[in-house]
């Protein structure tokens, strides 16, 4: 069980592919971006009390020591997932600055959110673990036999057998026997990385967690809602600079996309779920470590009028996914953004695309006192 001694929270018993645009390569993570020296970031977090003192980019709760690889602690396992009350209100979705405007990351429109309940981290392979046991759950990469994991993490036996690669982005390799109990295919296993979050679930997957768990997928907007944390039209949960304090506040890529990840950060892969700064809100890694699934159907065009409790389009072939992952590097998939987002196909699985789940009513299981 962690310790976050944090008032809000009900503490539980229980428990691209693909899609990476080429385009801003001009970018390099030593560059400042319009939107970074643009924004005047005065907005300030009213939880000061946990904040970092005269920065603009305060509203993140510093966990020192947290920060790197040495840094890390070994957790208990199974890990159980806990939930952040979010207190509803309205806020600004999308942006008027978008960097990918294919994506429909624009325009900002007025959303108002509920009141609800945000797991305060990516669901980790211990919980799905404890999920599989319980039901059987077969996910869809077992049942399709493959997939897809991005090359460099993969073993010269393992790479040898590939047959296929994504056209568009020949990084990503089609491994057989690769599931979420072997992120990089039949010789590799999750031993060490229980307390990382599960990858290779498809939406269909992640759905089916969520409501064994008593939860659901949040839609996109609750999803963007949680990841601002109360901070308008800024970049990160955080603010606008992505490395305030000269740390790293998340997992992404360092170095030359795709030749070579540094780790600068600590994790060339995944990092465990709650590693680096949660938001005012709580929640650890809404952006970086990997994508996450939201509820909505994908379209790219919004409508500005005001709304509540936005669910997305009816229908569609794509769901959402938020927040980017530990492959995304400013020069090729800057998507570690609130504002940001892809898709994939509902019975998509990759080894950086993951989940967490939301709920209105926080599950009759996890109302217990701390
Ligand atoms: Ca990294
Ligand atoms: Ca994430």
């Amino acid at each position: 069980m962690n310790n976050f001694e944090i008032p809000i929270i009900i503490f539980a018993v229980l428990t691209n592919y693909l899609i990476y645009s080429t385009a801003n390569n001009e970018f390099n993570e030593n560059q400042s971006t319009k939107s970074e020296e643009g924004c005047g970031c005065s907005s300030v977090n009213r939880k000061s009390g946990e904040l970092l003192e005269n920065t603009e980019d305060s509203n993140i709760n510093v966990d020192h020591g947290k920060y790197s690889s040495a840094a890390n602690v070994v957790r208990k396992y199974p890990q159980t997932n806990q939930m952040g009350f979010i207190e509803g209100g309205k806020f600004m979705m999308g942006t008027d600055e978008p960097v990918f405007v294919a994506d429909g990351e624009g325009p900002s429109r007025e959303v108002q959110i509920s009141d609800f309940y945000m797991d305060i981290h990516e669901v980790s392979n211990a919980e799905f673990e404890l999920f599989v046991n319980a039901t059987g759950h077969k996910t869809e990469a077992e049942l399709f036999g493959d997939s897809f994991v991005f090359e460099s993490l993969l073993s010269e036996k393992t790479k040898a057998s590939v047959t296929e690669s994504v056209a568009a982005a020949p990084w990503w390799l089609k491994v057989k026997d690769c599931d979420w109990k072997h992120p990089e295919g039949p010789d590799s296993d999750i031993k060490d990385r229980m307390d990382h979050p599960v990858i290779h679930v498809s939406w269909n997957d992640a759905a089916a967690y969520c409501e064994w768990s008593g939860k659901r997928l949040p839609t996109e907007a609750e999803w963007e809602y949680a990841c601002r944390a109360g901070l308008n039209n800024r970049l990160f949960p955080w603010g606008n600079k992505l490395n305030p304090k000269n740390k790293h506040w998340i997992n992404i890529w360092q170095g030359d996309f795709p030749a070579h990840n540094t780790g600068e950060d600590g994790f060339i892969g995944t990092s465990p779920v709650t590693e680096f700064p949660s938001n005012a809100f709580h929640l650890y890694n809404m952006v970086g470590n990997v994508w996450e699934w939201t509820a909505d159907w994908w379209n790219v065009r919004h409508n500005t009028t005001p709304s509540v409790d936005p669910t997305g389009p009816s229908s569609g072939s794509d769901r959402v996914k938020k927040g980017g992952s530990y492959m995304c590097h400013k020069s090729y998939c800057y998507r570690y953004r609130c504002a940001a987002r892809s898709q994939n196909t509902p019975d998509t699985s990759s080894g950086n695309l993951g989940f967490r789940c939301a709920a209105r009513n926080l599950p009759e299981y996890l109302q217990h006192s701390p």
